[in-house]
């Protein structure tokens, strides 16, 4: 597939469409209806987009974000819209954030997200076209960036691994994602909890979003939050949920490069950061690398187990660089073969192993395509040199984008869109796919 002039100027009008469209006062919704606040990773992905012609907005986006911030450096993973009301479940007070003695006075989620930002905060100043404010702008965010990467070292990684963990499966940013079902299948919490899902009532077919059983763990992971009062270490040791991910980790460790190109360019303190590094590729590549699978596993602490599995999440330490030449060829060989593309014309990069029944092509993080996820691997292929390979994925999802409009998640073999409709990620990805130098 050829991108013709005309057409790439179309695309990138009716992206900036999309996020003017989900634009509110401060920020960017990750969509018009079904998510009306301020989400974390998607805000980094939004400021990408944004990067490439409006600074101010770019740099906006990541201030109002980091406005959310808990005392003790936690982002949380929603900030909620501060101008209206918005009806979505969790509601601003399901979370009692002021049970903690770390919350902030504004409403925001007690759990975190994906911490993309410092890569966020490097790419706008790279393109932007004031260096100057884009610099002020560093020297504002630098000190918030390195109190979050503080915060996940200091409480996420208790054991002083290099590995952070996530405590609930929304901090992975890829929900229902068939690597959680050994842990969501035993977990028994004792007696019901009632509440109202909102996210069923966008006409949005009920098989393309989590089960109830998914969302019933989801909400009780939050009321054992509530009940340990955030109490990080309390959490630690009771929860059920405790997974090192190989998302997470990737995302932290490209953000804790960017974050020491940062401390450069504001002459901070480099040392930490330098220790962090290391310590985070070195673990990545002892405790989560599989040589039998030859592939990168979540670590589920709890059970002291590897996490089995093909999701796409596993090739993330191809985006942080943390793998070595020959992992990588490795994960290509992988992604080529049967588990990732059944035929010529299916599309790249399936969320989850299409030869298991746990599979859906339509069900959200448990086959379909999604563009962040591409947008990632893209940029680490690259960096290895498969440059074929990288360019394949950038050319599929313009291709899925242009052919079904910017959906939330892609059929995997026609292509497809499901889940909502002007997703700002899918928008801002693609500006940067479509920017990309040549
Ligand atoms: C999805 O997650 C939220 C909960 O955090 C939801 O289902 O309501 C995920 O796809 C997540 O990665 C994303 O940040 C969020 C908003 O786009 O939606």
């Amino acid at each position: 597939m050829k991108i013709k002039k005309g057409e790439r100027k179309k695309l990138i009008e009716e992206s900036k469409k999309v996020l003017k469209q989900n634009h509110e006062v401060y920020f960017t919704k990750p969509s018009p209806t079904l998510y009306p606040n301020q989400y974390s990773w998607d805000s980094g992905f939004i400021s990408i987009g944004y990067s490439h012609y409006d600074q101010e907005k770019a740099e906006q986006e990541l201030i109002t974000l980091f406005q959310g911030q808990w005392k003790n450096g936690m982002l949380p993973h929603v900030v909620y819209n501060k101008t209206r009301k918005t009806g979505e479940f969790p509601h601003r007070k399901f979370w009692k954030i002021s049970l903690s003695k770390n919350s902030t006075s504004l409403h925001t989620s007690g759990i975190t997200q994906p911490p993309i930002h410092a890569t966020a905060c490097k790419t706008i100043y790279q393109n932007a076209k004031d260096k100057e404010r884009a610099l002020g702008f560093l020297e504002y965010m630098y000190p918030r960036l390195l109190d979050y990467h503080q915060y996940l070292y200091n409480y996420r990684d208790p054991e002083n691994e290099g590995l952070v963990y996530i405590r609930h499966p929304w901090e992975s940013g890829m929900d229902n994602s068939p690597l959680w079902d050994g842990i969501i299948n035993i977990i028994h919490f004792g007696k019901e909890i009632k509440y109202k899902r909102s996210d069923t009532r966008h006409k949005i077919p009920l098989l393309q979003r989590p089960t109830k059983k998914e969302y019933d763990v989801y909400i009780r992971l939050i009321e054992r939050f509530k009940k340990s009062k955030y109490d990080e270490k309390m959490i630690y040791k009771k929860s059920p949920f405790i997974v090192q991910n190989v998302l997470f980790n990737s995302v932290l460790n490209k953000s804790n490069k960017d974050l020491l190109w940062i401390s450069k360019k504001v002459d901070g303190p480099k040392s930490q950061i330098k220790k962090w590094i290391t310590k985070t590729t070195n673990s990545i590549n002892k405790k989560l690398w599989n040589r039998n699978e030859k592939f990168f596993n979540d670590f589920n602490v709890v059970s002291n187990k590897k996490v089995h599995g093909f999701a796409s999440s596993g090739f993330m330490p191809l985006y942080s660089e943390d793998c070595n030449k020959k992992q990588a060829k490795e994960l290509v060989k992988l992604l080529s073969s049967k588990a990732f593309k059944e035929k010529r014309k299916s599309f790249l990069i399936p969320s989850w192993d299409i030869r298991r029944d746990e599979f859906k092509k339509y069900n959200y993080w448990r086959g379909p395509i999604w563009i962040n996820i591409n947008w990632f691997i893209s940029k680490g292929l690259s960096k290895y040199g498969f440059k074929n390979k990288s360019e394949d994925i950038r050319k599929n999802s313009i291709e899925l984008v242009k052919k079904s409009g910017f959906h939330e998640y892609f059929d995997p073999f026609t292509g497809e869109g499901y889940g909502t409709k002007k997703f700002s990620w899918t928008a801002s990805l693609l500006i940067d796919f479509l920017f990309k130098k040549k």
